[in-house]
C-alpha cells in the first residue's frame, strides 16, 4: 500500500474557503478512497500563495523531515498546484507529490468501468496534463508510480503535446457519438412517457443505497468516494399504480475538478431530462452545509437550478439526537429524514414522490369512439385508467393523464370530455 503524507492547506487570501478541519478530513477521505495508507496530515495555514512552491520554504522543509520520518511514498496537497510549484516541491521533497485534482482524477481513473466511463476520465486527466507538459513531453510516471501517476490508456510513459491534442480531439469526437446514441435511448424512453427522478448528491451521501432500498437494484455501495461513475436507471411503481424511472448517477463534491464537470457533462446533463431530482444528503457529516451548498453550485453550473427537487436527509439512524431534524426542518426546504440503510421513513418518502407526479395530473371521464381504441392502448401506458366501460355510443374512460400529455391530445376531436 501506498504510504502517504497529507497537507491540508487554508490561503487565508483565496475567496471561498472552507474550514481547515473540514478540508483535512475530506482529503483523508480522497486519499483512503485512492488506495493510500495516510501516514499524517499536516496542517498549512499560509496568507498568501507562493509563486513556487505554493507555501512557505520553512514549511515545505519541515514536511521534508516528517516525510522522511515516515518513509512516506507520496505527499498530497489539498490545494492545487501550478506545474512550477508541482515540479519545485517534488525537487525539494525527493518524492512525488501531487494535488487533489490528481487525486480525484486517480480515483475515478480507479472506478471508471463502463467505455464512456473510462473515455470521460481520460479525456479530463489529458485536458488536466496538457498546460502541464514541459517543452515536448512529460513523464507521466514520476517518481515510484502509484496514485496520480496512472497514464491515461496506455502505459507510454511519455507522450507529446501534439500526440494528446490529437487524442483529446478523437475522445471528444467518441463522447459525442456516445451523447447521440443516448438521445435516441431517451426518445425511446419519451416516447413510454414514463416520469423520470434522479438521485442526486454529494459523493457517498447513500444515493446507491437509496437506489437499491427503492429498486432492489444492486448498485455497489461502500463508504469510499466516488464508488458510482455510470448513470443507471432502475423502474419502480408508485402505491397508486403509477410507474416511474429512478436514476443514480456520479456524485459530486465541493471543487470538482473543471475537467471533470467538462468531461462528465453529457452525464450529467441528462439530469436535465429529470422530472423531479432527490438531492439526498448524509444528515449525520458535520460538513452538511458545505455539502448542500457544492451540490448546489454544480446545479447552477449545469443550469438546473429550478428543477423541482425534494431534499432528503440520509443516514437518520446515525443520528441519535433527534432534535437536529427541527434544527435541519428550518434550514432546507420540507426535507424528509430517512435511512436508506434501515429502510426508515421510505414510505413518507415514496408518498411525497408520489404526491408531487399526482399534482401534476388531471382526473377526467371522457368518451371516445370505439375506432379510437389506440387511445386506450395510449392511457393505459401513459396514464392511469382507473374506469372503462365500453358503451354502446363508445368507449367512457375515468383516467388520471398526466398534464402534460393531456395538452397534446386535447385538440383530438374524439376526445369528448364528460367532466
Ligand atoms: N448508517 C447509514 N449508512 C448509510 C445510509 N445510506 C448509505 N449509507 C452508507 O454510506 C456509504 C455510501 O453510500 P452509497 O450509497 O455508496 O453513497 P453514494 O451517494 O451512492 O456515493 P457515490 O456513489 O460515491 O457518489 C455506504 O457505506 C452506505 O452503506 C444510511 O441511511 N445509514
Ligand atoms: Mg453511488
Amino acid at each position: 500500500m501506498e504510504k502517504a503524507l497529507l497537507v491540508s492547506i487554508q490561503i487565508k487570501t483565496d475567496k471561498h474557503h472552507w474550514r481547515i478541519e473540514d478540508i483535512s478530513s475530506e482529503l483523508e477521505e480522497l486519499a483512503v478512497s485512492a488506495g493510500a495508507e495516510v501516514a499524517g496530515n499536516i496542517i498549512c495555514i499560509c496568507d498568501k500563495a507562493t509563486a513556487n512552491y505554493l507555501i512557505g520554504k520553512g514549511k515545505v522543509e519541515e514536511i521534508g523531515f516528517i516525510a522522511n520520518e515516515e518513509g512516506v511514498d507520496t505527499i498530497i496537497f489539498s490545494h492545487d498546484l501550478s506545474g512550477t510549484q508541482q515540479r519545485n516541491l517534488e525537487e525539494s521533497l525527493g518524492r512525488k507529490t501531487i494535488d487533489r485534482t490528481q487525486l480525484i482524477l486517480d480515483i475515478f481513473s480507479r472506478r471508471a468501468k463502463s467505455p464512456e466511463g473510462k473515455m470521460q476520465v481520460e479525456l479530463a486527466l489529458l485536458q488536466y496534463l496538457l498546460p502541464r507538459l514541459v517543452g515536448k513531453g512529460i513523464v507521466l510516471s514520476r517518481l515510484g508510480g502509484g496514485i496520480g501517476t496512472r497514464g491515461p490508456g496506455e502505459t507510454k510513459l511519455e507522450i507529446d503535446r501534439r500526440q494528446v491534442r490529437k487524442r483529446i480531439a478523437k475522445l471528444k469526437a467518441d463522447l459525442e457519438a456516445f451523447r447521440l446514441h443516448r438521445l435516441t435511448t431517451h426518445k425511446k424512453r419519451k416516447g413510454n412517457n414514463l416520469p423520470l427522478v434522479a438521485l442526486i448528491g454529494y459523493t457517498s451521501a447513500g444515493k446507491s443505497t437509496l437506489l437499491n432500498r427503492l429498486t432492489s437494484a444492486s448498485q455497489a455501495t461502500s463508504e469510499r468516494l466516488f464508488t458510482t461513475l455510470d448513470p443507471l436507471s432502475k423502474s419502480f411503481q408508485l402505491p397508486n399504480g403509477q410507474n416511474i424511472i429512478i436514476s443514480d448517477t456520479v456524485g459530486f463534491l465541493h471543487e470538482l475538478p473543471h475537467h471533470l464537470i467538462e468531461a462528465f457533462k453529457a452525464t450529467l446533463e441528462e439530469l436535465r431530462e429529470a422530472d423531479l431530482l432527490i438531492h439526498v444528503l448524509d444528515m449525520a457529516d458535520q460538513r452538511i452545509h458545505q455539502h448542500n451548498q457544492a451540490v448546489e453550485s454544480v446545479l447552477d453550473e449545469l443550469g438546473l437550478q429550478d428543477k423541482p427537487t425534494l431534499v432528503v436527509l440520509n443516514k437518520m439512524d446515525l443520528v441519535l439526537d433527534r432534535s437536529w431534524l427541527q434544527v435541519y426542518k428550518n434550514e432546507f426546504s420540507d426535507p424528509i429524514a430517512i435511512s436508506a440503510k434501515t429502510g426508515e421513513k421510505m414510505e413518507t418518502l415514496i408518498e411525497r414522490i408520489e404526491k408531487y407526479f399526482s399534482s401534476l395530473m388531471l382526473s377526467l371521464k371522457i368518451i371516445i369512439p370505439h375506432k379510437r381504441m389506440e387511445l386506450v392502448n395510449l392511457f393505459y401506458r401513459q396514464a392511469k385508467v382507473n374506469k372503462i366501460d365500453y358503451l354502446q355510443e363508445g368507449i367512457s374512460i375515468s383516467l388520471e393523464i398526466p398534464r402534460e400529455l393531456f395538452s397534446r391530445i386535447s385538440q383530438d376531436k374524439d376526445i369528448k370530455i364528460i367532466c
